[in-house]
């Protein structure tokens, strides 16, 4: 199998996060997004969606979409701490606070700074008006993790998971749209410090350019 990423972008943070968390090691493939190569007609017959993280299994079979690719790996490697929960109900919560941290957090930072720094104008149209309205969007989300961090240790529950690093990668673009986390968010604050210690996330972080 191998992994096609670039490990400094969002989303391939959140495969190797998960990755690093459930010990599995695999080739990789850099390909450089930002010179546009996800757009060459040999990446495109790979990916459906034509980004990056693409995993291309043995048998040439490929899967896009982060949480899929982490989900395949999760059902190869059944755990009695599966980082996508083991009970029905478990289950169903870290699948909600999953999609609500990356349906009302990354994918808004993801818009904010995709259309305020116009980075991907040679393949998109970028909208100013968009970003700087999903960078307040990302603004008005921040409360509803202190919110869930004062009630509970992790976002999902008692324990990490795959909604944590979810949230965890949005929180790592906050300084690129230019928004920091004062006292109010205490208990966020503190959710960051201690996922900052798991050496799933000190890996991917050393990898990172300074
Ligand atoms: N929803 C997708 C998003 C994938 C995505 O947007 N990848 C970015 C890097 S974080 C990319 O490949 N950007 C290059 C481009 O848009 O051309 C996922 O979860 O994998």
């Amino acid at each position: 199998m191998k992994l096609y990423e670039l490990a400094i972008t969002p989303n391939a943070k959140r495969v190797n996060i998960f990755l690093n968390e459930m010990g599995i090691e695999i080739e990789r493939v850099v390909v450089n997004v930002r010179a546009g190569e996800n757009l060459n007609p040999e990446f495109k017959s790979k990916s459906i969606n034509g980004r990056i993280p693409l995993l291309e299994l043995d048998d040439g079979q490929t899967l896009c979409e982060s949480v899929a690719i982490c989900r395949y790996f999760d059902e190869l490697n059944p755990s009695e701490q599966s980082l996508f929960g083991n009970t029905p109900l478990e289950k169903a919560q870290i699948e909600m606070w999953q999609r609500i941290c990356e349906l009302q957090g990354l994918n808004y930072a993801t818009q904010a700074f995709r259309n305020i720094t116009q980075v991907y104008q040679d393949r998109e149209r970028c909208v100013a008006a968009w970003g700087h309205e999903s960078r307040l969007r990302v603004i008005e989300f921040l409360p509803t993790l202190e919110k869930q961090l004062r009630q509970q240790a992790y976002i999902a529950g008692e324990r990490f998971t795959i909604a944590d690093i979810t949230a965890y990668t949005f929180i790592t673009m906050l300084p690129r749209l230019e928004i920091s986390l004062d006292e109010k968010f205490t208990h966020l604050l503190a959710w960051i410090t201690k996922v900052e210690q798991r050496p799933a996330i000190i890996a991917v972080n050393s990898a990172l350019p300074a």
